[in-house]
C-alpha cells in the first residue's frame, strides 16, 4: 500500500495549514514539504497536521549558488552541507521520514570544476549527512535532474551508482518521473535497476501537471515502482509550464495546482493501482 503525499511548492504563497487542509479532504496521508526551516514553525505545523489527521512524508532540498554541494568555495561547499543537515534536523522535528538531495545548485548545467573532483566532493557531503541523518532516523534520496537543472547526475545509473560509492544505510535515491521523462530511456526499467535503493518518489507528468495531464503511461512505472518492493511515500511534485516557474509561483500562482490537480493526481494513481492489482 503507497501512502500519498503532494508538494506544497505548487501552493505558492498559501498558509501550509490551507495546503495541508486541502490534503485531507482529498485523501491524502501526508504533507511534503519545501527545505527552509528558518520559515516554518514547526508547532504550527505539527498543530495543522493533528487537526487534519496527517503527518509530514518528507522534505526537498532546494539546492541555489549559495548552498551548492559542489562549488568551487569551500563555504560554499559547507552552508549547503549545513544546509541539509538543518534539513535533516526539520525533518526529525516534524517526524518526517526522506530528505532530498542533488549536487548542485537548482539551474547550474556547467561545472565549475573536473568532474572527478565535484564527485568526490558530493560523495564527502553524502557521506557526512547520511550519518546525520541515520542518527535521526532520516532517509537521504539522491535526486537526478534532468539536463537543463544540473550536469552531475541526470540519471537514475549516475545516482545508483553514487549512493553505492556513498556506502551509507540511510542513503538511496529517487525517482522523479518529469526529470525521468527527459533522460531515461525506459523509466519503468530504470526503477527496476534501482531496486531496493528506491527511498522516494515523485510523480509528475511530462510537463510537471498531474498525472494524466501529459503524455506519460505511469501504469508500468506504478508496476515497477510496486514490483522492487518501495513501501514509501508517492508524491506528487507537481509545478507550472513555465521557465520562471519561481516566479510564477511567488507572483500569481498557478489555481489548478491547487483542488484541481490535489483531487487528480491521487485518483489517477490510486485507479492505476487498483487496475494492477486486478489483473496480478
Ligand atoms: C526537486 O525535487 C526537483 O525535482 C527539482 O526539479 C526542483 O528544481
Ligand atoms: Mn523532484
Amino acid at each position: 500500500m503507497f501512502r500519498y503525499t503532494y508538494n506544497t511548492l505548487a501552493y505558492g504563497r498559501e498558509p501550509l495549514a490551507e495546503g495541508i487542509a486541502r490534503l485531507a479532504r482529498y485523501g491524502y496521508d501526508g504533507v511534503e514539504l519545501v527545505g527552509e526551516p528558518a520559515e516554518q514553525d514547526v508547532g504550527q505545523i505539527r498543530a495543522a497536521l493533528h487537526r487534519h489527521g496527517l503527518v509530514a512524508s518528507s522534505i526537498i532540498s532546494i539546492f541555489t549558488p549559495e548552498r551548492d554541494i559542489v562549488s568551487t568555495d569551500p563555504a560554499v561547499r559547507r552552508r549547503a552541507v549545513d544546509y541539509v543537515r538543518g534539513n535533516v534536523d526539520h525533518a526529525a522535528a516534524l517526524g518526517a521520514e526522506v530528505v532530498t538531495f542533488t549536487p548542485t545548485a537548482c539551474m547550474k548545467i556547467v561545472p565549475g570544476a573536473e568532474r572527478v573532483r565535484e564527485w568526490q566532493w558530493a560523495v564527502e557531503a553524502a557521506r557526512e549527512v547520511g550519518d546525520h541523518a541515520g542518527e535521526c532516523g532520516v532517509r537521504i534520496a539522491v535526486e537526478p535532474w534532468n539536463r537543463y537543472e544540473t550536469y552531475l547526475i541526470n540519471r537514475m545509473d549516475q545516482a545508483v551508482a553514487f549512493v553505492d560509492e556513498v556506502a551509507r544505510p540511510s542513503v538511496g535515491v529517487m525517482a522523479d518521473t518529469f526529470h525521468m521523462a527527459i533522460e531515461e530511456p525506459d523509466i519503468a526499467a530504470a526503477i527496476r535497476r534501482a531496486g531496493a535503493r528506491l527511498t522516494h518518489v515523485h510523480l509528475a507528468d511530462s510537463n510537471r501537471a498531474a498525472p494524466g495531464y501529459g503524455h506519460i503511461d505511469f501504469r508500468p512505472i506504478l508496476a515497477a515502482i510496486t514490483d522492487v518492493g518501495y513501501d514509501g511515500w508517492i508524491s506528487y511534485e507537481l509545478l507550472p509550464a513555465a521557465g520562471d516557474v519561481w516566479g510564477v509561483l511567488s507572483g500569481a500562482g498557478a489555481p489548478e495546482f491547487g483542488d484541481a490537480y490535489t483531487e487528480a493526481a491521487i485518483t489517477h494513481t490510486k485507479k492505476i493501482v487498483s487496475d494492477l492489482r486486478t489483473v496480478r
